[in-house]
């Protein structure tokens, strides 16, 4: 029985006693239980436990390179990128220039060829759902987007994938169910995951995978939280709000209870490169500031790590072995090995602590009230039961790097939503000098203005840190950004967008940054951050959106936009190799680059109208929420 005896039976006593065990085997689960995924392997559900160091004990490594395990791990998926960069410039032409042979005659150099990373920004269901529709696009495995006007492939050709917040559930329902594509996704029996019509405070279907009822779903998340604590490790409602999430992103009983994010690295499909390396934003708040700005860390949870390159903690810790009691960068030989710390839907929920208040919400539900009950009862056992923060017990980065780190001395740290330094593109860990990537797809999904539009602000943030490159920054270099009154004024929200094309005009190595902000084709996707459920029709709307967003309507608004998308990708590999871009790229460059032009003026409100007008007369109006609501937690509307 791994359920924790630590729940009181006054509080559970009166619900059904015919509950699924963690682990117990479900019928419904065979074509999973064989499939190879991310692994159930935490000892004991979402209890961290005691598990047996390795021979050499795990510490905190300096973040002056990337890990041996990244490194090795690059060279395999570099070789695999290599043959789909061949594929996708079989339907992807640049002009009459021959592509494939260039790729050819460099094959044998894989870091002189085009390094692929892509972004998915934060934005809660939003941005889950345009980030589909875009990484929908980028797969070769979705139905067409291997033929003339479509952009398959671009996934199987790049090295990376990042995401924080909306972005990172993204990546947690690809990832930790088996590489799914996005219509698997969508088209899962009720009752498993992505059911966005039954709002997560209702909890899944019953039927389907998880099998539950209101009830179950709220026991299990008291008994989850409660056995973490009674295990000795501070819980925050983020811990909730992770177990919460798990059960609409991870198809596997009991939500995924016992999937960690550290798993995946132990799957052979991943261990042979046959995916991108998927990374996690979160950002870290300052002890005793309650605003974090842009002198915060940020931080990533890659398959094998968790740590930061910015030079405050400037270090990483095995992922697998969060949890367990480090000291001024190891772990005191009194001190055992934990395990089963990285709960997946713990580290999405992490990088998304901005929507944990959504929980707190309970009381607006018809639930019956016992089972409000339960729920306060857990709130009340936390110690800071209202607060969007994920709390790290212990803090991994205890006394480590004394003289630099402001955490040193905090035994817990405290980590909050990845976009709340206003970077809500997860473009940190793509733009380290270590990794070398050329071009950034950076999907952004941002509520910047009033109708839940972006407007360049996580860009202009990223732009503005990367200033500070003796500071903060690191050594980071960013493609100058233009104020967000000229991403309005200019359309550079409209339309996808270039930075960084002029590579001489950089203070630093820096990749090109493809921008394809959410704007309006065949839906107004723009739905409110505060929207808690979708039926499957919009889900499925604003996903199709997505994907007409990254294809240009499937190269309809531009006969050229898949040759441009080309160029892109190519760009830096051809300065290296010293070749001339094909002249369509000039042209392609002429009209995507931002060409330095700014205009500042105020702008009048943004309101884009649906490119494609058929489906123009059926659009949905955006939802304008109450001001009061809209002024109580103002941060929401601009992630
Ligand atoms: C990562 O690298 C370390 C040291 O090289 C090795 O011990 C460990 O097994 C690797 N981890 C994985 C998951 O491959
Ligand atoms: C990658 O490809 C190169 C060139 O074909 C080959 O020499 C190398 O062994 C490959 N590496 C891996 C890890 O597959
Ligand atoms: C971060 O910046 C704020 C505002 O400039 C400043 O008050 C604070 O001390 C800084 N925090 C750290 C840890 O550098
Ligand atoms: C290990 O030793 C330190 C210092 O004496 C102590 O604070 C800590 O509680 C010990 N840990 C365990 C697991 O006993
Ligand atoms: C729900 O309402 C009850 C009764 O008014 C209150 O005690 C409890 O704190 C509320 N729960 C939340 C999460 O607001
Ligand atoms: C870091 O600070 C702690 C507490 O002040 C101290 O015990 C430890 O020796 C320091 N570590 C280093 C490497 O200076
Ligand atoms: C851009 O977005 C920010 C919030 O991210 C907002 O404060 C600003 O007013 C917006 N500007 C325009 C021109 O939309
Ligand atoms: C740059 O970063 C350093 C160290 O983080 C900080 O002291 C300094 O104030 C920052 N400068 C600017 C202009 O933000
Ligand atoms: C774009 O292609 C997708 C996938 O084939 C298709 O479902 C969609 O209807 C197309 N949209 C347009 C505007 O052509
Ligand atoms: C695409 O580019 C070619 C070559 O530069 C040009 O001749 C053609 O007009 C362009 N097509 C469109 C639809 O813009
Ligand atoms: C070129 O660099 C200058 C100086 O950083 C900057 O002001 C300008 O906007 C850049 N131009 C482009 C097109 O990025
Ligand atoms: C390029 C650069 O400035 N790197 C620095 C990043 O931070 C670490 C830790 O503070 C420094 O040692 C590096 O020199």
């Amino acid at each position: 029985m791994k359920t924790s005896a630590l729940i009181s039976s006054v509080t559970l006593g009166f619900l059904p006693n015919a509950i699924a065990a963690p682990g117990d085997f479900n019928p419904n689960d065979i074509t999973f239980a064989v499939a190879q995924r991310a692994l159930p392997d935490a000892p004991d559900g979402y209890t961290p436990s005691n598990v047996s160091c390795p021979a050499s004990r795990p510490t905190v490594r300096s973040a002056a390179n990337l890990s041996t395990n990244e490194t090795s791990w690059l060279e395999g998926r570099r070789n695999k990128t290599l043959s789909a960069m061949k594929d996708f410039f079989g339907h992807v032409t640049v002009g009459d220039y021959d592509v494939v042979g260039y790729l050819n005659n460099h094959a044998n150099n894989v870091s002189a060829l085009p390094n692929v990373g892509i972004a998915v920004s934060g934005g809660g269901y939003r941005a889950l759902m345009n980030g589909a529709g875009a990484v929908k696009a980028f797969d070769s495995r979705s139905e067409n987007a291997s033929t003339s006007g479509h952009l398959g492939g671009l996934l199987q050709s790049s090295t990376y994938i990042a995401g924080l917040s909306g972005g990172s559930w993204l990546l947690g329902s690809i990832y930790i169910n088996n590489f799914s594509t996005i219509a698997n996704l969508q088209t899962h029996k009720s009752g498993a995951v992505w059911q966005f019509g039954n709002s997560i405070l209702e909890g899944p279907d019953t039927g389907g995978i998880q099998l539950l009822d209101s009830a179950t779903y709220y026991k299990d998340l008291a008994e989850a939280v409660n056995g973490k604590r009674g295990a000795g490790y501070d819980a925050s409602i983020t811990d909730i709000w992770g177990r919460a999430l798990s059960y609409q992103m991870f198809n596997a009983s009991n939500g995924g209870i016992d999937y960690t994010w550290s798993s995946i690295a132990d799957t052979t499909d991943f261990q042979d490169g046959n995916y991108p390396m998927p990374l996690v934003v979160a950002d870290g708040r300052n002890p005793g500031e309650r605003v974090v700005g842009s002198n915060s860390t940020v931080y990533e949870f890659n398959p094998w790590e968790f740590g930061t390159f910015d030079p405050t903690v400037f270090g990483f810790i095995p992922l697998k072995y969060l949890g367990s009691r480090f000291e001024g960068g190891s772990l005191p030989s009194n001190e055992t090995c934990i395990s089963g710390y990285d709960s997946a839907g713990f580290i999405i929920g992490t990088s998304s602590t901005l929507f944990n208040q959504f929980i707190l919400q309970i009381n607006t539900t018809s639930l019956p009230s016992f089972l409000k009950n339960v729920f306060t009862d857990i709130l009340t056992k936390l110690d800071k039961s209202d607060d969007d923060i994920a709390s790290y017990d212990p803090n991994p980065f205890y006394q480590y790097n004394n003289d630099t780190s402001p955490y040193a001395q905090q035994e817990i740290l405290d980590l909050v939503d990845g976009g709340e330094d206003l970077q809500n593109i997860p473009l940190h860990p793509l733009i380290q000098p270590e990794r070398h990537v050329d071009v950034i797809f950076a999907v952004d999904s941002s509520a910047d203005t009033t109708y839940y539009w972006p407007n360049g602000t996580a860009l202009v943030a990223t732009y503005e840190r990367s200033l500070n490159s003796t500071g903060i920054g690191n050594g980071t270099a960013f493609p100058s950004i233009p104020d967000q009154n000229t991403f309005v004024n200019l359309g550079l929200n409209t339309r996808p967008t270039f930075f960084g094309c002029d590579s001489s005009n950089l203070t630093g190595t820096a990749p090109l940054v493809v921008y394809i902000p959410n704007s309006p084709y065949s839906t107004q996707s723009n739905i409110s951050t505060f929207q808690l459920s979708t039926d499957d029709n919009q889900r499925d709307g604003i996903i199709l959106n997505g994907y007409e967003v990254a294809t240009m309507a499937n190269s309809t608004r531009d006969g050229n936009w898949t040759s441009c998308v080309g160029c892109a990708i190519l760009s830096r590999s051809f300065e290296r190799t010293g070749t001339t871009l094909p002249d369509i790229c000039n042209q392609c460059f002429d009209r995507y680059c931002w060409n330095g032009t700014v205009n500042s003026t105020e702008p009048n409100v943004y309101e884009p109208v649906n490119y494609l007008a058929e489906s123009a007369a059926s659009a949905i109006l955006p939802t304008i929420v109450s001001t009061a609501v809209a002024a109580g937690v103002a941060m929401f509307t601009m992630l």
